[in-house]
Formats: structure tokens, sequence, C-alpha cells
């Protein structure tokens, strides 16, 4: 449907056609010759919600064939005249020759030999001059036949309303045709025309429900010739491949065509009816293209018993429906939960999605996926719904055809023997349709999926918040594969938990689907993780994309628009973006850009020793903190202090409540050295920290500096409130390092100089880290500063050996990709650089026009 609603919306720019439209001079109350009979079918005797038609019902039907199918239907209203829509016949702001068109005239079924229909070419089309989209209004054409229609028991015209016809608000009437039974579902064979029961909506009660955000977020302004026609709640509806067709209203023994099928948006969403162009103001215009046929149409005067109808209601006329799905009184107690029960295994856990039919894995029954028959024992399975007393009977399995291979598709649908009343228990959950976009921060909560073991404790009450598509995708998706922009339909969904892990419990086997809170009404938004050691959940597929087959085999299951706009910063991104490179162990150094939700540092920590001091640490890996020595180590000290560790602070973190971490520090590692000992301490965590955008471990670089890089000093300005502030610097060759300290440092020393006023932005006490941006993308920590000096840190890539010894799981970088400074040889420095020294940028200075001679 979104491709059709963008169609919708690229029609409003097609300028108008010139042609036939003058206003007319005949009067409206003129009387013609009342020679043709009109609006009477034989006495005997989709649409959407709709049935099949009798035969003969509708004698006036015409189904108007382009390219060799049916396109769009129309109505016979004179021998040789058929009543049908504009746009069928326009295409980017050109009419389409008649010769092109043929109708199809007393025809029920489509499928085989179209018994008593007979086809005529089409003569002319002719379209009002105002005519430019669907949305400005005047959509209506008239056909002229090459030949007149064989009048008979299944082809008659129907009345046409004068311009004076009133249609009262609330009016039953019908809408024919043999468009889609939903949206993106063709009617299937044999193709039967379709019926549906429609009540007119006045002008104030459409508008009223047209002014409200819909699919889209859109809102729609009706214009003066446009009449509505279907119910707040939706469900019955036209939809594409009806358009031109007729909606008819009886009135005395007659049937008067009161609307031609237009557009809407979508097709029985909830508080978007049907938009029909209203034919009686085209009385004129009609009059006007026919003069000279005989028989014209017939424009039989409005029985006075039904002129007298209910003028539109003032106080109803608002009445909006609210979503029937998704609605529940506590979190959890989930009204929708279905338990299937099969003989012979353990129950299965679904979801109720319509009146008769239960969602749920098509794992729960293994031996079905791929079989085409029905299981011989279905008589003995039960499905329990909350409330109701007794368990209900399964008429049928329908499992996704995709079931057997493609987890994200294992899916199958129950059909109960007898359907349902829903209630505030049972009711259905809210399904999404595919493109809907559920927000980052939005609030989810896990329900009961399949067979798996239950939760541990009271766990699966746990609130959680959906992170961005980025952030899901980056922290969990593919490689390599780029991150689908909002409105697009994700691959995954990403839960992030309010509340830390509990200790020692276990997910395993336990298996979840993800319900999401739009403005109360829960989504099933999500299916089956992926498992993760004894972990939460934490990676859904989405299951919007399988919206169109759940209505497809249910046809009525409750797709709910989405209830939520506030896109933030994020909806205005449009371009797709990739993911830097995952290591071996998972991803590290993730940070967006640009960073959407200000400054984030999710690897920097704060480390509280003792209750005395704080300094910066950088978490290295899931359990693991890298942090200087001289920090949590005084000289001389042998006792390990008491040392807590916080993430997630400071800085603006991408969930709407900061998600803070917090350990206790069970042991310090020192790199074991023969000689002069590199200041860097690896602080073990009490538990893991497990990954995500407020705590992520960085990136870590086997050998040398990064060539070309972006690199910064990380640290606090205030020592207090400790918000993160990042320095640019340059990191200088090993030689300029060397000679600007007169080779007085250790091995792996770096030196860098600050950018310009860069240098006071970090506070020194904090042994702050210094990190580089690789063009990849990731961050890489790089070193941690040396006591006391802004200027000199410890690098971390020659400690590889003993940080991936201790750590287990260290995100180091593939080698290639960073390009990096070899150990230079030469040692050769000017002489004044030692008086220059107390300054780095002077000593550089001096350095550079330094004719350099190399070995
Ligand atoms: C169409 O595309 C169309 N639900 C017709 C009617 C409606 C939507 C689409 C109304 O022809």
């Amino acid at each position: 449907m979104s491709q059709h609603l963008l169609l919708l919306l690229v029609i409003l720019a097609i300028s108008p056609i010139p042609g036939a439209f003058q206003d007319s001079a005949l009067s409206p109350t003129q009387e013609e010759p009342e020679d043709l009979d009109c609006g009477r079918p034989e006495p005997s005797a989709r649409i959407v919600g709709g049935s099949d038609s009798q035969p003969g019902t509708w004698p006036w039907q015409v189904s108007l064939h382009h390219g060799g199918g049916h396109i769009c239907g129309g109505s016979l209203i004179a021998p040789s005249w058929v009543l049908s829509a504009a746009h069928c016949f326009v295409t980017n702001g050109t009419l389409e020759p008649a010769a092109e068109w043929s109708a199809v005239l007393g025809v029920h079924s489509q499928d085989g030999p179209l018994d008593g229909a007979h086809v005529r070419a089409v003569a002319a089309i002719l379209v009002p001059d105002n005519y430019s989209s669907v949305e400005r209004g005047a959509d209506v054409a008239l056909l002229r036949l090459a030949s007149p229609a064989r009048l008979g028991p299944s082809v008659r015209p129907v009345c046409l309303p004068r311009a004076s016809h009133r249609f009262a608000h609330g009016t039953a009437c019908w809408a024919t045709g043999w468009g889609d039974v939903q949206e993106e579902d063709p009617l299937p064979l044999p193709w039967v025309l379709q019926e549906v029961e429609l009540r007119l909506l006045g002008e104030a009660a459409c508008q009223c429900l047209y002014s409200r955000p819909g699919p889209f977020n859109l809102t729609f302004q009706l214009l003066p010739g446009m009449l509505c026609a279907g119910y707040p709640e939706g469900r019955r509806d036209t939809c594409q491949g009806d358009s031109g067709g007729p909606l008819v209203c009886e009135e005395g023994g007659r049937w008067f065509q009161a609307g031609i099928t237009s557009f809407g948006f979508g097709c029985g969403r909830r508080n978007r009816p049907g938009v029909f162009t209203a034919v009686a103001p085209y009385e004129a215009w009609i009059r006007e293209q026919v003069s000279g046929s005989d028989p014209g149409p017939a424009f039989p005067t409005q029985p006075p018993e039904a002129q007298s109808g209910l003028p539109e209601p003032m106080n109803e006329n608002c009445t909006i429906a609210l979503p029937e799905c998704g609605k529940t009184r506590r979190p959890g107690a989930w009204p929708w939960e279905a338990q299937v029960m099969v003989p012979g295994s353990r129950p299965c856990y679904g979801a109720l999605v319509s009146e008769s039919w239960v969602l749920a894995p098509a794992s729960c029954f293994p031996g079905h996926i791929s079989s085409d028959r029905q299981p011989s024992d279905l008589d003995y399975w039960r499905v329990q719904l909350p409330s109701r007393p007794r368990a209900e009977q399964v008429a049928r399995l329908v499992p996704h055809e995709n079931a057997s291979w493609d987890d994200a598709s294992n899916l199958a649908l129950l059909q109960l023997r007898a359907p349902v009343n829903l209630s505030a228990a049972p009711r259905p959950v809210c399904l999404p349709h595919p493109e809907h976009y559920f927000l980052p921060g939005s609030r989810c909560r896990l329900a009961r999926w399949g067979r798996g073991e239950p939760a541990p404790g009271a766990s699966s009450l746990l609130e959680a918040e959906l992170l961005s598509a980025w952030w899901c995708h980056c922290l969990y998706g593919r490689q390599g594969a780029s991150v689908p922009p909002p409105g697009e339909p994700p691959q995954a969904l990403c839960p992030a938990y309010q509340e830390e892990e509990e200790e020692g419990s276990c997910w395993n086997y336990s298996h979840w689907s993800l319900l999401c809170r739009e403005e109360g009404t829960w989504f099933l938004a999500g299916i089956r993780d992926f498992p993760s050691d004894c972990l939460r959940p934490r990676v859904f597929y989405p299951l919007q994309t399988h919206g169109p087959w759940i209505s497809h085999v249910t046809r009525g299951a409750y797709l709910e628009d989405q209830l939520a706009w506030d896109w933030g910063p994020e909806g205005e991104e449009t371009e797709a973006k990739t993911c830097p490179p995952h290591t071996e162990n998972g991803a590290c150094g993730l940070r967006p850009e640009p960073a959407l939700m200000g400054v984030l540092w999710p690897w920097l920590a704060e480390v509280h020793v003792a209750g005395e001091r704080v300094c910066a640490g950088i978490l290295v890996a899931p359990g693991w903190v890298l942090a200087a020595t001289h920090c949590v180590l005084r000289p001389g000290s042998t006792t390990v202090p008491y040392i807590e560790v916080y993430l997630g602070r400071g800085g603006a973190s991408p969930l709407p409540q900061s998600h803070q971490v917090s350990r206790l520090v069970i042991s310090i590692r020192l790199p074991r050295h023969l000689g002069l000992r590199p200041p860097l301490a690896l602080l073990e965590l009490s538990s893991r920290v497990e990954p995500s955008p407020s705590a992520l471990p960085i990136c870590l670089h086997p050998g040398g500096t990064p060539l070309g890089a972006s690199c910064w000093v990380l640290g606090w300005k205030d020592p207090q409130d400790r918000v993160p502030v990042a320095a640019a610097v340059s990191i200088l060759t090993p030689r300029l390092c060397h000679c600007l300290y007169q080779g007085l440092l250790p091995p792996g020393t770096l030196c860098v100089l600050y950018a310009e006023g860069q240098e006071d932005r970090c506070e020194v006490t904090s042994a702050p880290p210094l990190l580089c941006q690789t063009e990849g993308g990731s961050w890489v920590l790089v070193g941690m500063a040396v006591r006391g000096s802004r200027e000199l840190f410890a690098a971390t890539g020659p400690e590889e050996a003993w940080i991936s010894q201790t750590v287990g799981e260290a995100p180091f970088l593939p080698p290639s990709g960073f390009p990096h400074w070899l150990t230079e040889g030469s040692d050769l420095c000017p002489p004044d650089m030692a008086r220059a020294s107390g300054s780095p940028r002077a000593a550089l200075f001096l350095l550079l026009l330094t004719p350099l001679i190399q070995g």
C-alpha cells in the first residue's frame, strides 16, 4: 500500500488535462423522458470485509479491462455510457487512448467463460477539465461504448442522482468490485464480484476522522464533490481495483449511484473510510457529455420519503474509533496469550491475532512445518485463552512457507473451530504493517513464545527500551550490511533492558516474543531471539514483514497503524548508514556519526578508588577495564583498595533514561615485564557488562600508532561533575617524541601535541586515555596518560599479548586496515631541542626547521 500512497502523492503534482469540462447550461431540474428504466435489478435473486455477491444483484457493474486484465470498475448508466473514475485512465497527466480499453458487462465471476457477459470496445473517454489528481477531486470519467450494451437480466443501468439529491449521513449503501480484499491482497479465484455494505459519512464526520494523523502521520482535507463511506473502526472498505466502481443506495425501490470509488488511505484502516466522488454534483457535466445520445442516463427525482433523511447529527459527527487490539490492564497479564496443547508434547505459547486465529512459532509443530496435509490428530489439539472456561478446538494449521529454513519466518497460524468473543480477555494483540517504524526508546516487554523454559524469576516482566536501528544493527547485525534508514523494514529489533542482568540467572532455552507499546497499545513487534548463553534475549526478528501473510491467511488480523510519530533527530536521516567492522570478539568502539544524542563515550568508565579519588578507565572487554596503574595502586602500598567502576555515566545516552552500570573490581592485573613496567593496570570486574550503547568495549590495536587518524584525549573538565570532554591531539612520531624528551622516555611512550586551545580541556589527575578513530570508523584505545603528564601516554599496542591473555576476549582489530608508523631508526636530534623542550610547540617548530638526515 505504501507504493499506492506514494502514487497518490505523486499524482498531486500533475497538471490538469485539457478536454471535456465546460459548465453545463442545463438546469438541474430539467426533466428527461424517463424511457430508460434504471436501478432495478432482476427481482430474485470485495472489497475489504465483503462477501460474494449473487449473480444479477448488481447488473450495472462493469469491469474495465486494459492490457488483458481487470483494472477498474465502472457502472452502466445508459446503453452506450459507463461512469468511472478519471484516475483509472490518466497516467502522468495524459489520458490513455480509449482504444486500449474494453468494457465487460454482465460479468459475475471473472474466472473462466464469462457466461452471459459481453464485451464492448470503448470509443471515447471523457474526463473533466479540472481533474489533476484524486486528492484534488473531480475523479470522474465517462466512457462511450463503441456499440450499445445488450440490456438483459444481468445488464441494466443504475439511476443517477440529480444535483439536488441528498443522501443522508448514516445511510446504508453498497459498494461492489473485483478489487483487493485487503491491502496488497488480490481477490482470489474464482474472482466473484464482491459486495460490501458501507454507511455514508457526512462531511463533518469524515473530515473529523481524516483530520487526525493516520498512516504515515498524514491528514487529509476533504474537498467539495467528495463523499465518504465506511466505518470509523474500518475493516469494511473498498480497495485497489475497486476504483471507478459504484456506491449505490436504494431509495423507493430503485438503486441510485451516490458515489464513484476514488481513493483512501490504505484499505479498511481504522478512522480512514473510503473516499468516493459524489455523483450528484456532476449531474450537469454528465448531461452535457452524453447529450444527443438516446437513450441517455436516467436521473429520476428523489423519492420524497428519502429526502427527509436524517441530517448529520451535530454531536455524533466526530466518532473516532480506538484500537480494538493490544490493550491490557496490566503489563505481563497478556489477554492474547494462547497456550497451544498438542498431544504428546509440552504446551507451546503463541498470541491471539483475531477472533479465530492464533499465531505461534512453527517449531511448536515440528512434524507439520513443511507438510501440506493437516495433522491427523488435529481433533485433539487445544488452545487455552485467558478467561475462557474451556480450551478451544483447532480447525486448521497453516505454517509459513519458509518456516523450515528461515528462522525469521518460524511462524504458523492456527484457526480455531469457532471464533471467540473478544472482550477485555481474550483480546488480540495488534500487529504492525510492514512500514511500521518502532521508535528508538519505545517501551517494550517480553511475552512467552514457543516451547521454551520459563524465565528465571519474575524477569519476564522486565521493561526494555528499543535501541535505534543503528545501534541494534551495529551491535548485533550482520557484518558489512548497511543499516536500513527509518521507514524501511528493520532487519532486527533490539530491546535494552532497564534493569541489570540478574546474577546467576540463566535464560537458556527460553524463547520470547517482543511486545512494544505505542500510546498504550501493545504490538507484537518481534519474535525469537538468537540464544546468547545465559543472557536475556537482545535481538528479535521483526514481525512487521509478515503482516501481509498474516492478514492474507486470517482475513481479519488486527493490523494497526503506527501510533507514535515523534521520530526525533533520527527521523531526519534518510541515507543508509554502515557500521564499523566487528572483531572476532564482537562489536567494539561504536559511536554513531554524527553523534545524534550529544557526546557519548560508552567505553569511558569512572574508576572510584577507596572512596578517595576518581580516575578514567576504559572498558576493553565485557568484564575488564584498563586504567593507569598510579590511579589504582599507591606506590609502596601492598593492599588492593576497594574499587568501584561506573559505566554509562555522564554524556547523553541514546536511551531516554541513562542506563548506568556499576561493578566492583575483584582483581588488579599488572603486566609482567623484566624491565620497566608500562603503567597500565587491568581491572577485573565482579561480573560481565553486556555490550550496549552505554557500556561498550573500545577496540584495541596491536601495533604502532595511527597515521592520519583523528586522535583525542578523553577526560573530564571538572573532577566533580565529570562531564566527558575530548581534546583533539596529534600523536608525534617516535623520533619527534624521542628528541623532545631527550631520549629519557621508557619504550612504548607516546607524545601528543594538543590542537590549538585544546590543552586545558581535560583534567590531568584523572589519568585520561588517548583514543583514535580508524578510517573504518571504529574507535581504538592507543594509550593511557602517564602520571602527572598531559602529553605522555603509555601505549597499549605493545601490550597486546598481556591484554589478550588476561582478558580472553579482547576486541583487537586486525593489524591491516589501520596504517601506522614503524619504529624509526634515527636518533639524531637538533642540538637546540633541549632548550625548547619546555614548550613542545616551540620544540616541534625547531625540529621541523632542521634538515633531517636519515640513515
Ligand atoms: C485504489 O487504489 C483504492 N480504501 C480505492 C479505494 C480505496 C483505496 C484505494 C479506499 O483504487
